[in-house]
């Protein structure tokens, strides 16, 4: 509106002004903030249409006089920087040299360095300071800057740096931040831009949960996010930012490297991405600092009473920022200040390599240095740093603000000469080619510099903590009533598992450990009980009285609430399983987070989280309940899991488990605490949970171990008449036994059942011993488990589960016989259990006209009793498959 109002009185505003200029002088910018906000709810007050608006002008938040100093001298600062620069470009240069190709990415750090550099010579908190190490998420392609500063340092040799993307030897460098493969140095798996943001966003609220908790206190600790701008386009990046203005999480300081370019093109051609950003962090309740212009702009923009030049440069877009930066001085002169002689005169008495020089704000170490010490200092909110820098900023020709900047992996002589000069660079003309790994001298201020620095913060950073903190497993008996049978008392697995739950919270040990996620569906699941049990955290406490006060199992929210009920953010509530699942590295507390979700919305919803979570070596339980395509009655398509255990198998750190009874998801869950807490395995367990009711047996003997591996005998059929051996899981085992029961029965032939739980891991243990078999060809050759189990039980197999075949189909190449794999392949659909196994042909009938079949094939039977046994159990034989329907 404003911009289109003619102002009949000019004189009248300008007393406005300087009125408003006198309130800032006299009474402070708090006052002139108040006066403001109670002017504009006046103009509301009486219909005046006003919006204030969420964006300030494209210029600096923290004016020159509101500034910090960086301490001390300034040049030992950036002579490292100096060094630090030019071996992250001498690494990746040499790893793509005589047609290496090993790829890797210049452009961006070159951008972020400053930033980095400013953090880990004044703010980033090492392992031994007194709160204990601030947690860093790195960009995660700008790793090459990262390795270079740990170089500097002396934490990493040359041969690592030579070895950068060649892991496989052992004595190389991963390509991006993974914990997986540098166990002990890096600590956030970030380079699938967008799920480092939303990670670190809860851990920052997961730091007030511990500390909440009276577990770890969280002290001065912080949590740095530094993301691309490009990166903020990701849904996640910016998913969950409410979330952290919400909860106050002054622990959490965003720096976005605004160099307003991605891979392809620029980030926002056509627009302002730092206005842009602006807007949705100020708008999501977050304190924003812009820092867009470097210090030796201040004069210029002092003398520009006006305010033209940064009307100016409010008016252009990234897409002539990023022109300008690649042309040189002279279009810089024409497109910024040509087109006014006002504008002109400002810069009038300045030469084009001095304007050339002019820096952007996050390529300035002293405007960042101020930027960071303002964020420190906000309380009650978290705070983003908008920094304006170049792609590719010193690589000259070669790469900055091109095109195709962020693909550069190469300088030719040129170019490594005018960033040699640019960055002050202690190397001669004839050095600059070979690309030397340099270290400034023992003994020079650099050094010195960097040992004090370093000391002075608590140690390097990034560091992973990879001992090993061991818990005391509970042991089965503790679960004693799910051992037992329940009798006629028919219940579910995810009943099962909230009693067990409800069991290890008490536990004197591990109780105050666990931590239970969920994604607002605990109803769904049976699992309110727990609300008032353990409380809902809730920073605040509750400050209503709840509407169920007056019930057993009211919705208590409570400060030291042990839940995480995080409402309708699958995303959201695995970015907190991460962090709990990773305490023990993070917080040196091993905490046991238990996250139960719809199972269809989980792997194929959060699988790239899960993927981090595995590289990030986390622990813990991911539980999906309502599991199984024809195990959730009613329903449909969209909520019938078929799938999650194939996508399960994908997960190299992931052991997934389909149980039937109350013991199994016992011995796993016993298990499981042992192998990850007590024994120290890095894994995690995905256990699918059911809502079908049923009885349930008593544990046989000796399972456990077999539960453990994968299978396990569930009974063995008689001695007399042809023999098969069925396999099945989950609710289809249910089947299966009932098959048995049928084909002894109906056709006087035995059947072993078992139960295949942990097909994945039965795979896994095949590949293995199959491997060790072909490349110890003149050994006796070793038996997979499955393979050692069937032994002395013959008959051709059957296997049956409520997923997709393939996930079946992952054992017949271990079973030396004939295998029929049935399983729930294609779209679900909502009817009740019975008929959707008809339709899917996964009911004991469709198992027990399999085994016929296949006895049939091996001429232990005519075919006619296929065809009979079709007729006696009212099976249509055109009946389609559910793939083709
Ligand atoms: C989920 C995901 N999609 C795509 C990529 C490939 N990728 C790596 S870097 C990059 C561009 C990054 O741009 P920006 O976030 O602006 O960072 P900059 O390098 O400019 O600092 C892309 C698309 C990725 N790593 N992760
Ligand atoms: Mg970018």
């Amino acid at each position: 509106m404003s911009s289109y109002y003619k102002d009949p009185d000019p004189e009248e505003t300008q007393d406005w002004i300087d009125s408003l200029k006198g309130v800032i002088d006299q009474e402070g910018g708090d006052k002139a903030d108040y006066l403001l906000c109670r002017l504009t709810d006046v103009a509301r007050a009486f219909g005046v249409s006003t919006s204030p608006g969420l964006l300030t002008p494209y210029s600096n938040t923290i004016l020159p006089d509101q500034e910090d100093h960086i301490p001390g001298d300034s040049l030992t600062a950036r002579n490292v920087a100096a060094y630090v620069r030019w071996n992250a470009m001498a690494m990746v240069a040499r790893a793509n040299k005589d047609g290496k190709g090993l790829g890797g990415h210049i452009a961006t750090y070159t951008s972020v360095s400053a930033m980095y550099e400013v953090g880990f010579n004044w703010f980033f908190h090492g392992p031994q300071a007194q709160d204990g190490a601030d947690m860093i998420y790195f960009q995660g392609h700008s790793s090459p800057g990262v390795y270079a500063r740990a170089f500097v340092e002396g934490r990493l040799d040359e041969e690592q740096l030579c070895n950068f993307r060649q892991e496989v030897g052992g004595h190389g460098l991963s390509s991006y931040p993974h914990p997986w493969l540098m166990p002990d140095f890096w600590q956030f798996p970030t380079v699938s831009m967008g799920l480092g943001p939303m990670a670190a966003i809860y851990q920052a609220r997961f730091m007030r949960y511990m500390d909440s908790r009276g577990l770890k206190e969280a002290g001065d600790r912080k949590v740095w996010v530094f993301m691309g701008d490009g990166e903020s386009d990701e849904p996640e990046a910016l998913g969950a930012l409410s979330l952290a203005a919400r909860e106050n999480l002054d622990n959490l300081i965003f720096v976005v490297n605004c160099n307003l370019q991605r891979l392809d093109g620029p980030v926002r051609g056509n627009g302002k991405i730092v206005q842009e950003l602006e807007g949705r962090f100020r708008g999501a309740g977050w304190h924003v600092i812009k820092l867009i212009w470097g210090t030796e702009w201040d004069t210029i923009l002092q003398r520009d009473r006006e305010g033209l030049l940064i009307k100016k440069f409010g008016s252009m877009v990234d897409g002539d920022f990023q022109t300008i930066r690649a042309r040189g001085p002279a279009y810089l002169r024409e497109k910024v200040f040509g087109d006014d002689p006002r504008l002109m005169a400002l810069v009038e008495d300045i030469s084009d390599r001095e304007l050339w020089q002019m820096s952007r704000g996050g390529h300035d170490p002293r405007k960042v240095y101020a930027a960071y010490a303002a964020a420190l200092k906000v309380k009650g909110q978290p705070t983003v740093i908008l920094a304006q820098t170049i792609k590719g900023f010193g690589m000259g020709q070669a790469g900055e603000s091109v095109m195709v900047a962020h693909n550069v992996k190469k300088m030719d002589v040129d170019s490594l000469k005018a960033f040699r000069d640019r960055f002050h660079v202690p190397l001669a003309d004839k050095q600059l080619a070979d690309l030397p790994f340099i270290r400034p001298p023992e003994g020079s201020p650099e050094a010195q510099f960097l040992i004090k620095c370093r000391k002075e913060l608590g140690g390097p950073v990034p560091h992973r903590q990879p001992e090993h903190i061991s818990l005391p497993a509970p042991s089965l008996d503790a679960f004693g009533a799910l051992l037992k049978s329940s009798k006629e008392r028919e219940l579910s697995t995810t009943m099962a598992f909230v009693r067990l739950l409800g069991i290890l919270v008490k536990d004197k040990d591990i109780g105050k450990h666990i931590v239970p996620i969920i994604p607002d569906e605990a109803r769904t699941f049976g699992m309110e009980g727990l609300f008032r049990q353990l409380g809902i955290y809730a920073p605040t406490g509750q400050l209503y009285e709840p509407q169920d006060s007056e019930t057993v199992a009211w919705y208590k929210e409570d400060p030291k609430g042990q839940i995480l009920e995080e409402g309708i953010t699958e995303a959201g509530a695995i970015s907190s399983w991460l962090a709990a699942g990773t305490a023990h590295a993070n917080y040196g507390v091993p905490m046991i987070p238990f996250y139960t979700f719809y199972s269809m919305f989980g792997f194929q919803r959060v699988g790239d989280q899960l993927w981090a979570a595995g590289d990030s070596r986390a622990k813990g339980f991911v539980m999906g309940a309502t599991a199984g395509r024809t195990t959730l009655n009613g329903e449909g398509l969209q909520h019938q899991d078929g799938q999650g255990l194939l996508f399960a198998s994908a997960y190299p750190s992931c052991l997934a488990y389909d149980p039937t009874f109350g013991y199994e998801v016992a011995v796993l869950i016993q298990k499981g605490i042992e192998r990850m807490f007590a024994r120290g395995e890095d894994v995690f367990y995905y256990i699918t949970l059911l809502n079908e009711n049923y009885p349930h047996p008593e544990m046989p003997e000796g399972v456990e171990e077999g539960i453990d591996r994968g299978m396990y005998l569930v009974q063995k059929g008689g001695e007399k008449g042809p023999r098969v051996q069925l396999m099945g899981s989950g609710s289809i085992l249910r089947e299966v036994i009932a098959a048995a029961r049928l084909l002894d029965e109906d056709y006087g032939i035995q059947a072993d059942v078992w139960s295949i739980l942990g097909i994945n891991q039965l795979h896994r243990e095949g590949i293995l011993t199959e491997d060790w078999n072909r490349h110890h060809p003149e050994q006796p050759a070793k038996k997979c488990y499955l393979e050692d189990q069937l032994t002395g039980h013959d008959g051709p197999v059957v296997i049956c589960t409520d997923y997709v075949q393939a996930y079946g189909e992952q054992l017949r190449r271990f079973i030396n016989r004939p295998v029929t794999v049935l399983g729930t392949d294609g779209f679900g659909r909502s009817d009740f259990r019975e008929v959707l196994r008809s339709f899917f042909k996964v009911d004991r009938y469709h198992v027990v006209v399999a085994a016929l079949k296949n006895l049939a094939d091996e001429g232990h039977l005519p075919l006619t009793t296929v065809t009979d046994a079709l007729g006696k159990y009212g099976i249509d034989q055109e009946a389609p498959h559910a793939l083709s329907r």
